[in-house]
């Protein structure tokens, strides 16, 4: 049966086998732990081949550790709250839960036919009424903790989503969900988390995650945004102060100009019953529409003078404001001092409405045409003249200091993290507005809020369909019972899935999210392998919500994962994404029916290392199966015969190969290259070697595995085998000489390692010197290698 490779036997006896043995669940008490961790999906349909990839490397490594003697922790749930089901729910008629439980009775089907080692009694779903009980008790300790709020702000707000975004949900002003276009509106009542307090935390543990990608932490630094400065104050002419965050104070004699963002609170109170008043507000109106990299992008500057003056806090002199887009309400004060001799923004607005010009830095040019923005001495400075600019700037903060007129100041780019939204599929916001009370909580002992069940309006109408529900929203005020109102909005989804992984170390709990002890016992992840697109959002969201959950008592750690691993895309043959639009999606679980799970598995797993992208092609599965079929006829006609020593090291060889790109790098295609020359050279096995070899592969293609392991005479799950040790002696390569011929002539020679593939002999031969000088332009009409020994090029 196995010759033929026909796994439609052996996968449901042995998935069979494992469910009923139970090897698979989550030991009490672990001794030595390790915690795996996959990204949990979103529900959308069935699996797709961007998940096949995920936890098939998820899994070699499980089982890899489990076999290496770990205890594991390896679960699985689904990310269940989001707008797709609602919008399946408005064109069927139905209630969005049931679109997403089919969707994870289907997407559960495929993944238990997969094989993988879930502990599936661990399962969690944020929309199920169990889990986002938790979710909202976690906003009420962040509000009880003073870290969440309610405030009128502009905030960027999707139209084809109907509702709001978080700052890093928006960038460059795209929807992360719908890529649609993003625009700011005004709301009266948005929840923030104080997501900013805990900038410089989250920016100074990035240095402590060691085993995180580069890529991931340049990101979130840059997406932090530490920036230190000063803030000045000026004065308006009614005496009333306000104040700008610059980094270059130094240059604050060189102020010609004030501008204040649109969206800033000043802004109405400077032109209002001015004879400006009608032009700023339309100025207004057109800026919001826009996108902050728009406005802040080089190049032209409008602005619109406010008919108002500041006063210079050193000088005294008058400077005209302005209102320009170019500055943004959301980043430091929403207010610049316009130094247009050393800002290039501020250059081209000065140019643009013919404000002067003040150099207060030497060493820029004799003739001014952008503005300078190199070293020198202060000059044109008062008091300050002559210092060296900019190292000379904390010198300037203390005098600005010691004057009363600024301070130090750190800004970072991170906002607050706006968490309600405008839609039905998510967790309510636990929360009850009293006319006479004020906002309060939802006690806990009436937790979880509902979600209303039966027929549902769910049509967008710019707000919560909730708020159109008087049966959700009437209720009475927990401190006066009086009358009141619940509040209509559901949580951003990413915050259900900022703690589903502590969640699993005590998933059935009804009372806690979990008892510290448990999650102590597993945390933090040991490996989180999941997809880098979330660089800036769920995985900033994460390591956020785990500081307050360590400073609240309820962990242990406070960084949620050790090494996070990022797998690369699954494309087509071609290299293009795979999309339902462009007709070129590959059905992992066709693949499945068609050729086996373990075809499938070796076949993703070999086409590259686990960190790049692939191509997706069917020679990927050919190969697979060829793979099989060779490696089951070895050990299938493995003997008796005693190892001689060269076998002996070759063993060791691929052994410690195999375990280094487990443990290390995850590049699995070099492992299963490493299985494939192995069986190349020998045809016959020793039985010892055969269950090494069995062992080997087991990660990677575990019911051919367990099929060939129990053929071998074993009764128990080869799961339960120990993973074969190498001796670094014996692992090590000896050296050996190999020799070059043209035809038949030796004309040259190099050493190598005595394991090095044909395939590296011919290339190393056809790069040595000597034969390439020798062979000039003709080419070789034919190349015979022996292995570990010659190789002879034939004219
Ligand atoms: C005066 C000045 C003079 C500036 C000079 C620069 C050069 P980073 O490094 O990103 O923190 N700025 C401050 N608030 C702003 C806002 N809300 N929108 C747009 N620009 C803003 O940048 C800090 C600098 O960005 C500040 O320093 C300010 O311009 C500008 F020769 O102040 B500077
Ligand atoms: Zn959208």
């Amino acid at each position: 049966m196995l010759a033929e490779c026909n796994f439609t036997a052996i996968e449901p006896k042995w998935l069979d086998r494992w469910e009923k043995t139970g090897i698979f669940k989550t030991p009490d008490d672990p001794r030595e732990k390790f915690y795996v961790l996959e990204m949990f999906p979103y529900p959308s349909g069935d699996i797709h081949m961007g998940h096949f990839r995920n936890y098939a490397i998820g899994d070699v490594v499980a089982r890899f550790e489990m076999m290496r003697g770990r205890d594991v922790l390896h679960p699985m749930g689904y990310d269940g709250f989001g707008l797709p089901a609602e919008s399946a729910a408005i064109k069927n008629g139905t209630h969005p839960r049931n679109w997403t439980f089919d969707n994870i009775a289907t997407m559960g089907t495929s993944l238990r036919r997969m094989g993988l080692t879930y502990d599936w009694n661990r399962e969690v779903v944020t929309c199920d009424p169990a889990y986002y009980k938790h979710t909202q008790a976690l906003f009420l300790l962040l509000f009880k903790r003073g870290l969440a709020y309610q405030a009128p702000a502009y905030v960027h707000w999707c139209d084809s989503c109907q509702t709001t975004l978080a700052n890093e949900q928006a960038k460059e002003g795209t929807c992360w969900r719908c890529k649609g276009l993003v625009c700011k509106r005004k709301l009266e009542n948005c929840w923030f988390f104080k997501y900013s307090e805990y900038a410089q935390r989250l920016l100074d543990d990035i240095n402590r995650l060691d085993e995180w990608p580069e890529g991931i932490k340049i990101q979130q630094r840059d997406w932090i945004g530490r920036s230190e400065g000063c803030e000045i104050d000026f004065r308006l002419e009614n005496g009333e102060r306000f104040s700008v965050f610059t980094t270059r104070p130094d240059t604050l004699s060189g102020v010609t100009f004030i501008v204040i963002a649109p969206e800033h609170p000043l802004v109405e109170l400077l032109s209002k019953g001015g004879p400006q008043e009608k032009l700023v507000e339309s100025y207004i109106q057109a800026a919001l529409l826009k996108r902050d990299f728009e406005r802040t992008a080089e190049g032209e500057k409008d602005g619109i003078f406010t008919g108002q003056h500041a006063t210079h806090p050193l000088t005294g002199e008058r400077i005209p404001i302005f209102v320009a887009e170019y500055v943004l309400g959301s980043y430091g004060t929403g207010v610049v001092m316009g130094v247009p001799a050393h800002d290039t923004r501020d250059f081209a607005f000065a140019k643009k409405y013919s404000l002067p010009i003040k150099v207060v830095i030497s060493g820029g040019p004799a003739e001014y045409d952008d503005a300078y923005t190199g070293n020198g001495l202060m000059i044109d400075s008062g008091e300050l003249t002559g210092t060296p600019s900019p190292d000379g700037i904390p010198r300037v903060i203390e005098y600005l200091t010691q004057k009363g007129v600024g301070r130090t100041k750190v800004n970072y780019k991170l906002k607050d993290w706006l968490i309600s939204r405008q839609r039905f599929w998510g967790a309510p916001v636990p929360i009850i507005h009293c006319p006479a009370c004020g906002t309060q909580p939802v006690p806990d002992a009436e937790l979880p809020v509902l979600l209303p069940e039966g027929e549902v309006d769910l049509l967008p109408r710019a707000r919560s369909p909730l708020a159109g529900r008087p049966e959700f929203v009437a209720t009475t005020c927990p401190k006066c019972n009086g009358p009141a109102q619940r509040d209509p909005d559901t949580m951003d989804t990413f915050m259900c899935s900022s703690f589903y992984l502590f969640r699993y170390t005590d998933p059935h709990n009804p009372d806690e999210p979990w008892r510290p002890e448990e999650a102590a016992k597993w945390l933090p992840v040991d490996i989180y392998i999941g997809g880098a697109e979330h660089a800036c959002m769920h995985l900033l969201y994460f390591r956020f919500i785990t500081k307050v959950l360590y400073d609240a008592g309820f962990l242990s750690v406070d960084e949620p994962v050790r090494r996070l691993f990022n797998q690369g895309m699954v494309k087509d043959a071609n290299g293009d994404v795979m999309s339902k639009s462009k007709g070129n999606v590959v059905s992992p679980v066709a693949v499945f029916d068609e050729w086996g799970v373990d075809v499938a598995r070796l076949a993703m797993l070999s086409f590259a290392a686990s960190h790049d992208d692939i191509n997706w092609k069917e020679d990927g599965l050919i190969g697979a199966r060829r793979l099989v079929r060779k490696l089951s006829d070895a050990v299938r006609s493995s003997d008796g015969q005693p190892v001689e020593l060269a076998l002996v090291r070759q063993t060791h060889q691929l052994i410690a190969k195999v375990t280094r790109t487990m443990e290390r790098d995850l590049a699995f295609n070099t492992a299963i290259a490493g299985i494939w020359e192995f069986l190349n050279s020998n045809k016959c096995l020793p039985r010892d070697v055969a269950e090494v070899l069995v062992k080997l592969v087991a990660p990677m293609a575990p019911f051919l595995a367990e099929e060939l392991w129990e053929l071998l005479g074993h009764s128990e799950s080869v799961f339960q085998s120990e993973w074969p040790q190498f001796n670094e002696n014996l692992a090590i390569d000896e050296e050996v000489q190999i020799v070059i011929q043209v035809d038949g002539k030796v004309r040259g020679r190099f050493d190598a390692p005595a394991s090095i593939s044909e395939n590296d002999m011919r290339e190393r031969a056809l790069s040595h010197l000597a034969i390439k000088k020798h062979l000039g332009n003709r080419n070789p009409q034919s190349i015979v290698v022996v292995k570990g020994r010659l190789v002879n090029i034939i004219l």
